[in-house]
């Protein structure tokens, strides 16, 4: 999973309403609606300013990383829920979070981010989440994607929860990583599923792409009218790929978060398992 660097987040509160915006005129519905719709719940049922979010920072690993906090706060904020960043980090800070009696609490580190629901004592995860969040907006964007081929780019976390998710959308699926096994080792669990070897050979034959990897896309190899979903960070594309291409849906950390708020929300509120909501643990090596 790709770590976040200041720099390629320092733009996403100051751009959220265009997020939003955007959001708008590819899918017709704004960041909440979107991540309602994603997880299958009335948006008229949800009270988002009734659901208090508290974001630790969180200091392991890699440390603090320079406005991820505030990009989330930014997000939470734009769906309408009261949300605020704790003033320590870590323990200290999550202490802080439950007797401010936050309902949600955002925390990531090197591993893992998510939305612990402090009433379930149960939480979504942002891998589980952004895959959903993207494999919704492809299919928003497409219309419909049973019967249809897809090319999932990257067999990393979020492009095997993708897999999945497409597969259960009734699409069949090509995957493909500069790792070939990674691909195989989905071809091998999971039914109807197409490992390709050849990455650019597979991105040049697919009109539907879900891109879930880092590496950056030559523009040569879109097909012209591709309908592309890309979680990956970085930016994946050039002038030539976004001439070609009929959509390409992209945002660095917002829809991913989107969809988590609205998946823990769910875990209180509609009794969703916590199981649904979180990716598979990586096979202990
Ligand atoms: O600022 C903090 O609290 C840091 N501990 C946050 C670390 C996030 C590390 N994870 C990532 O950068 C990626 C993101 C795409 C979201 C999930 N993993």
């Amino acid at each position: 999973m790709t770590r976040l660097t200041e720099e390629m987040i320092k733009n996403v509160p100051s751009k959220m309403s265009d997020l939003d915006r955007e959001l708008e005129r590819i899918i017709g519905m704004d960041m909440k609606e979107f991540a309602c719709h994603a997880m299958n719940v009335d948006l008229k049922r949800i009270n988002f300013s009734d659901h208090k979010a508290a974001i630790v920072p969180v200091t392991s690993g890699g440390g603090v990383i320079g406005g991820f906090s505030l990009s989330v706060e930014a997000a939470l904020r734009t769906m309408g829920m009261s949300s605020f960043i704790t003033s320590s980090c870590d323990v200290a800070g999550i202490s802080e979070a439950f007797s401010s009696g936050a309902d949600i609490i955002f925390m990531a580190d090197d591993e893992r981010f998510i939305a612990l629901n402090t009433r379930t004592r149960s939480f979504s995860d942002n891998i589980w989440s952004t895959a959903k969040g993207y494999v919704t907006a492809l299919r928003l964007a497409e219309g419909s994607l049973v019967g249809k081929r897809v090319l999932v780019v990257g067999a990393g976390r979020v492009g095997t929860e993708a897999v999945k998710m497409l597969k259960k959308e009734g699409a069949s699926v090509d995957v493909t990583d500069i790792i070939p096994h990674k691909a195989e080792v989905l071809e091998a669990r999971y039914d109807n599923v197409n490992a390709v070897t050849d990455v650019s050979l597979a991105i040049r034959s697919n009109r539907l792409i879900l891109n879930a990897s880092p590496g950056s896309i030559p523009g040569s190899l879109i097909q012209k009218g591709a309908v592309i979903s890309s979680p990956g960070v970085p930016y994946a594309f050039d002038k030539e790929g976004e001439k070609n291409a009929k959509v390409i849906i992209h945002d660095v950390l917002s829809l991913g978060v989107a969809v988590m708020a609205v998946a823990s929300i769910s875990l209180s509120l509609f009794d969703v398992p916590a199981s649904e909501v979180v990716a598979e643990r990586p096979e202990t090596k």
